[in-house]
């Protein structure tokens, strides 16, 4: 209990199978069976410098305006509005072009029900005895409980798994390197092109739904939850705590 430390990743170990070695064993992929790849010129556009400034600031601007919502309207988004932000997430790099990513988009309210029901319970026990009471605390400001609304409410939930393997057509298992940081890098983006189209969500990792979900959804064993935002367009009586942020001169550093 005392060295239970649940804000790292190693909570997202799921021991839902029966023997976890098997994820270890079975027969992986060598890399000299990968053939070689043409490589292409490339060139983005390049902008004036004042150009780059005005962009700079323009998207800083944008980003700024960002907040973890919680009240979440509704209201429908457009299908296709989601299709294209987890597209922009997919263009996340990735550790040896893995793309070890996948994105369950879940509309169907029975089902967003379901997940209500699994992250509450869980959620209750987390903030009841998992995170201790310096923990609930340090979240007191936030005014965040297990109660969820947002799981029900939301018209899109988006679950995001990191594949820990990759399996081929032929069955046989394939390196994600990095596959944490990499999916990670992925929900940043992610976060990015929601602000960009005025949706709003809240990064939510529940602690110790993941096996549970994971069945839910009916992924395979080499996919582990990492987050679940829900999308939508906030609620019009949306409130979030006023929080500031850190100066440049606090986070930055010249050499
Ligand atoms: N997962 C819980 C608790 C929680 C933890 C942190 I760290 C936060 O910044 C906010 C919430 C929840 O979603 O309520």
């Amino acid at each position: 209990k005392a060295d239970f430390r649940p804000w790292v990743d190693q909570d997202l170990q799921d021991n839902t199978e029966a023997t976890a070695r098997e994820d270890e064993d079975g027969d992986w992929v060598d890399s000299n069976e990968k053939e070689d790849i043409p490589h292409v010129p490339y060139s983005p556009p390049r902008y004036p410098k004042e150009t780059m400034l005005e962009r700079s600031k323009d998207f800083y601007t944008l980003m700024n305006q960002r907040r973890s919502v919680r009240f979440i309207s509704p209201e429908p988004v457009p299908r296709e509005v989601i299709d294209d932000v987890i597209r922009t997430a997919g263009t996340a790099p990735s550790g040896a072009h893995t793309e070890p990513w996948t994105f369950v988009v879940v509309s169907d309210a029975e089902t967003k029900h379901q997940i209500r029901l699994i992250v509450e319970e869980e959620e209750e026990v987390n903030y009841r005895q998992r995170m201790g009471d310096k923990w609930v605390h340090d979240l007191a400001k936030l005014r965040t409980n297990w109660v969820k609304e947002y799981l029900d409410v939301a018209p899109y939930l988006v679950l995001i798994f990191k594949q820990t393997y990759g399996i081929l057509p032929n069955g046989k298992k394939k390196t994600h390197y990095y596959n944490e940081i990499s999916v990670s890098i992925s929900c940043g983006i992610l976060l990015a092109a929601l602000q960009n189209v005025g949706l709003v969500t809240v990064t939510s990792t529940p602690l110790n739904c993941g096996p549970q979900l994971r069945l839910l959804l009916k992924r395979p064993a080499n996919e582990k939850l990492l987050m679940l935002l829900p999308v939508g367009y906030p609620a019009s009586d949306a409130t979030v705590p006023d929080l500031k942020r850190k100066p440049l001169n606090e986070i930055i550093v010249h050499i």
